[in-house]
């Protein structure tokens, strides 16, 4: 597992710098790229006619404590197939962010889930669809989280955040019937980003959602609580838009005639 996290030495302002036996990663891409994600999202759309997701409304995945994040995989991707920008795609994994990676009009949210999905001709390309969670007091909370819960007690474990003992859980069923319903009735923000972890890699498309689902407070403590045991986490596993290009931003501000 690469040795980033998400404070001090190792955390996002110094990821471009991360070495190990004195061999640098090839992560230079995390404060020079010019299309890094996350961003603060402005402008939004309507749904494009050739963006349609078809997300089963349940299925098998495996789930897993990897260091970084709670991450689910499905044990049939090509029953998770999307025409993303007119290009078909399929659902490689989905994984959360405490708080939010987005910001939506410089707001933040307290849980940010993230669709990755590859080219079903191509599994290099990415795509990944970004949802926000609100956490809400009342009613029971959205069915995925709902059915994820059950599983997160035995990610709790301290032995997961050593990758030697890193295992996938059971298959469990999850539900993802409000996930279509969530994008097919929102704004949406298509953008050309990056992946937000190392190695920052670009090309990347983005489809961020406006509209949140609703997460219960019970929900999002237990989601918090193991963010909290893994060591490689403080309380949180989010980089802030526009990582350190705002150093970029600033200066050329700077030198802005006014
Ligand atoms: S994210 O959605 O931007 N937070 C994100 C961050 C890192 C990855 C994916 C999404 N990592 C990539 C790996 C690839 C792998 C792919 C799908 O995930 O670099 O090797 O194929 O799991
Ligand atoms: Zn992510």
């Amino acid at each position: 597992m690469p040795p980033f996290s998400y404070t001090g030495e190792t955390g996002p302002l110094l990821w471009h710098n991360l070495t190990v036996d004195g061999k640098n990663f090839p992560y230079h891409k995390c404060a020079t790229g010019k299309q890094q994600s996350p961003i603060d999202i402005t402008d939004l759309v309507p749904l494009a006619k050739n963006t349609t997701t078809s997300f089963p409304s349940s299925g098998q995945f495996t789930i897993e404590n990897n260091g970084h994040t709670i991450e689910a995989t499905p044990q049939k991707p090509e029953d998770y197939k999307s025409i993303l920008g007119g290009q078909e795609y399929k659902l490689k994994q989905f994984h959360f962010h405490v708080s939010s990676e987005h910001h939506l009009h410089d707001e933040t949210f307290p849980l940010e889930a993230h669709f990755v999905h590859t080219k079903v001709d191509d599994d290099s390309k990415l795509a990944v669809v970004g949802i926000f969670f609100d956490v809400v007091d009342t009613g029971a909370g959205d069915m995925l989280i709902q059915s994820i819960c059950p599983e997160l007690k035995e990610l709790e474990e301290p032995k997961h955040d050593k990758r030697e003992e890193k295992k996938p859980s059971a298959p469990f069923n999850v539900q993802m019937h409000s996930i279509n319903n969530i994008i097919d009735n929102s704004k949406i923000r298509n953008y050309p980003g990056s992946l937000t972890t190392p190695p920052c890699s670009e090309q990347v498309s983005w489809y961020v959602v406006e509209e949140p689902l609703a997460i219960i407070p019970k929900q999002f403590n237990r989601l918090k609580k193991i963010m909290k045991f893994n060591s490689r986490f403080t309380q949180n596993n989010y980089s802030d838009p526009p990582k350190e290009n705002l150093l970029a931003l600033v200066k050329q501000t700077k030198q802005t005639p006014t």
